[in-house]
């Protein structure tokens, strides 16, 4: 038990005046241990049971010095209630960052919908939208090769709508029963326990190489969608088609996209690389900070709607998920925004405890037979109960739809709901006022007709593994061609097994002869090639389909970008307050790094704050960067590595660098070259060149002087 030895308050009790709290006072223990006790009015720490505990240091002993007893159940309490504060994580997507919003629709849907949420315009839907990756377990880094969960949850009036899906508009497998082999290749290897959040490994090409129909999802696999820049920044897809269903029962095939405001960008595979090491939370911190600085990031959500008879004359089963629909050949209609406003209050009880389920439907909306789906429609509401424990997750107020809800299921672990009724079925005559079933509102499937024998097979109108592959291949630029040779070097060179590496090289061939002979160029490949089956349905030339490029969408824009300058003592204060303003002006936000946290003193004598100590900041955190440097504070610099790498990584990850003349000695050592990306700063002014330089993008063309491409 605490003495009465009391101590000044600390700057953390102080008293709040927002809400005129009393502070809480500090009291020294016996044994030197600081108590904060309860001050009058403050509320009291209890047990889970609401007992109010006297002191929170010092378990119950025989003597000060005596063993711990049994009888301390508040102790037990404690410990007990923390034994258990981890749940499984999510078998797959468990690395996750969620953030609440709204959707808001702008075009109607009604002739194709019946429901509201696509129907009503200027009506906002809350929503709880959760981002992740799909390999890495919970604590692995944000920046690893892989696809991007991009879930949304609808809390609409007719009950909860969640589009779970990828940034990514295709899957590995067409069918679900091949769902857990294709989890079990990419995860840690299960005889070593690794490597973690990487494809880069025997197990996955093994089981890739063996899948011809991964084909076309390994070319976005291998490109730069999968090491998106943040998730502000990437697009998201429901994958599947859907089925709209409008008032006299006419369906509309539907597939939903999502279109950051901000454009799409990635960063490079060097930077992903350092970037892992140098901020693990690099997204998470993104999104955590743009939504509380009021950055709230949007997309639009568009859809491509196409009749059956429209199907039938595509040259791919749109029910086949290793499929796209290019968008030249059912274009987007865009109807309506996404805005994440607000993060979550805590990331246990919302970021974790969401269950997403792709069966969450709304009257008016209805799966298509795409084999992948329905296999997931079983595996969402089934993963839950493993996860949270309950057949009552529903009842956990993230996943509790905002509509009412009602109906005769009882009971069960965790039930929360009161349900204080005599009658738990229906129909009765006792409560005839209960919940009862709706011919007008409720749910109902569309009437498709089917009536096939029952077989374990394929269709046939899935066959063509690599025509779209091949389509993905030319549609991207050539920058972005190159970066997917350069995957697909990487990712095959930490293959042990050559038997896997000749037989990607097959299928890649099959894709695309170049493909094929630039990945082998780049391995170094000595061995065979083993041909692609040649049962499989050679591939055949589909049109380009631009849209299926990140760079080139959109207007240049710098909005929503980190430029980060490196500031030393003596620099030239005018360049450092252009830069600011012209930062800000551009709509991106701008980071201070100085060799030392306490800041710098500029040429005219005023002080600048730090935002980042230069050792804590490398280069990789921001999309454009300046060095603002004196010859001193240069010099100094020069005996610094992290400075050097600063500049150095900067310009191998092509990114436009702002230099004052003085820098110049360090851009030397760093290796830097002039070209259009190296823009000086001498005057005040000369800022506005390197934002709107800088939002056009990266240097591509700096590119094959900082590496090799194959
Ligand atoms: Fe998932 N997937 N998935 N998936 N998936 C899960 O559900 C599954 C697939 C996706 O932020 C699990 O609640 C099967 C495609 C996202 O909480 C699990 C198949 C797409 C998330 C599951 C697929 C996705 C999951 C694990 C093959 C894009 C994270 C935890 C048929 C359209 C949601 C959970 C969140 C999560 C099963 C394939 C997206 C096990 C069986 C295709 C974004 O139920």
């Amino acid at each position: 038990m605490a003495s009465s030895k009391k101590t000044a308050p600390r700057a953390a009790a102080k008293p709040n005046t927002k809400t005129a709290m009393p502070a809480a006072e500090f009291v020294v223990g016996d044994g030197g241990e600081l108590h904060q006790v309860a001050a009058p009015g403050q509320p009291l720490l209890t047990t889970n049971h609401g007992l109010p505990i006297s002191d929170d240091h010092n378990s119950l002993k025989a003597g000060p010095r005596g063993p711990v007893l049994l009888e301390d159940f508040i102790l037990r309490e404690k410990i007990f209630h923390f034994d258990h504060e981890r749940i499984p994580e999510r078998v797959v997507h468990a690395r996750g960052l969620a953030a609440h919003g709204y959707f808001e629709l702008t075009d109607s849907l009604a002739d194709f919908t019946t429901a509201k949420v696509l129907t009503e315009v200027g009506e906002r839907t809350p929503v709880f939208t959760r981002f992740s990756t799909v390999a890495g377990n919970k604590g692995s880094a944000d920046v690893a090769r892989d696809v991007r969960g991009f879930a949304v949850k609808f809390y609409t009036k007719q009950g909860n709508w969640d589009i779970v899906g990828n940034n990514i508009p295709v899957f590995f497998i067409q069918d679900a029963i091949k769902f857990p082999d294709l989890i079990h290749a990419v995860k840690e290897e299960p005889d070593r326990g690794f490597p973690q959040a990487q494809s880069a490994h025997d197990t996955f090409w093994d089981w890739i190489a063996c899948t011809p129909e991964a084909m076309h999802m390994v070319m976005w696999q291998m490109s730069d969608r999968t090491i998106p820049r943040s998730v502000r920044f990437m697009q998201g897809f429901g994958v599947h088609s859907f089925r709209l269903i409008n008032a006299e029962g006419q369906s509309t095939f539907v597939k939903f996209h999502w279109t950051p405001v901000l454009n799409m960008q990635s960063v490079v595979w060097d930077e992903a690389v350092k970037l892992n090491g140098a901020d693990p939370d690099y997204h998470r911190r993104d999104l955590y900070t743009s939504i509380r600085d009021g950055e709230h990031p949007a997309w639009e959500l568009g859809v491509q709607l196409f009749t059956e008879d429209e199907a039938a004359a595509f040259d791919f089963d749109h029910l086949d998920s290793t499929k796209i629909i290019p968008e030249e050949v059912v274009p987007l209609r865009t109807i309506g925004r996404l805005v994440l406003d607000r993060n979550p209050a805590n990331v246990f009880a919302e970021t974790e405890q969401v269950a997403y389920c792709t069966q969450n439907m709304v009257p008016g909306i209805d799966f298509s037979d795409d084999p992948l789906l329905h296999g997931r429609n079983f595996s969402y509401l089934d993963t839950q109960l493993s996860r949270l424990g309950s057949t009552n997750f529903h009842q956990i107020p993230i996943n509790a739809p905002k509509c009412p809800f009602a109906n005769m299921q009882r009971d069960g672990h965790m039930q929360t709901h009161p349900q204080a009724t005599r009658v738990a079925y229906t129909p009765s005559l006792i409560d005839p006022s209960g919940p009862r079933e709706s011919h007008t509102e409720g749910f109902r499937s569309f009437p498709a007709a089917v009536e096939k024998p029952k077989a374990r097979v394929r269709s046939a109108t899935f066959g063509d593994h690599y025509s779209q592959a091949r389509q993905f291949f030319m549609s991207q630029t050539e920058p972005e061609q190159d970066h997917i040779v350069a995957a697909l070097v990487f990712e095959l060179s930490k293959v042990e097994l050559p038997i896997i590496r000749s037989t990607m090289l097959g299928h890649l061939v099959r894709i695309d002869v170049s493909l094929g002979e630039r990945v082998a160029a780049g391995l170094g490949h000595r061995g065979e090639i083993v041909p692609a089956p040649t049962d499989i349905p050679a591939r055949t030339d589909l049109a380009v389909s631009p849209k299926l490029s990140i760079i080139g969408q959109g207007p240049p824009t710098l909005v929503g970008r980190l430029v980060g300058a490196l500031v030393t003592d003596g620099a030239d204060s005018k360049v450092v307050g252009g830069l600011i303003k012209a930062a800000k002006a551009a709509g991106a936000s701008i980071k201070i790094v100085c060799p030392r946290l306490g800041g710098v003193v500029l040429d005219d004598g005023s002080t600048l704050a730090a935002d980042f100590q230069m050792a804590g900041a490398p280069s990789v955190l921001f999309d454009t960067v300046a060095v603002i440097a004196s010859e001193a504070g240069t010099t100094a610099l020069l005996g610094e590595a992290a400075a050097v790498s600063w500049v150095h990584d900067a310009f191998a990850h092509l990114k436009v660098i702002g230099h004052t003349a003085a820098a110049q000695p360090l851009l030397d050592a760093a290796g830097v070259e002039p070209d259009a990306g190296i823009v000086a700063l001498a005057k005040g002014g000369d800022a506005a060149t390197l934002t709107d330089t800088a939002a056009a993008g990266r240097i591509w063309a700096r590119e094959p002087s900082v590496r090799t491409v194959y």
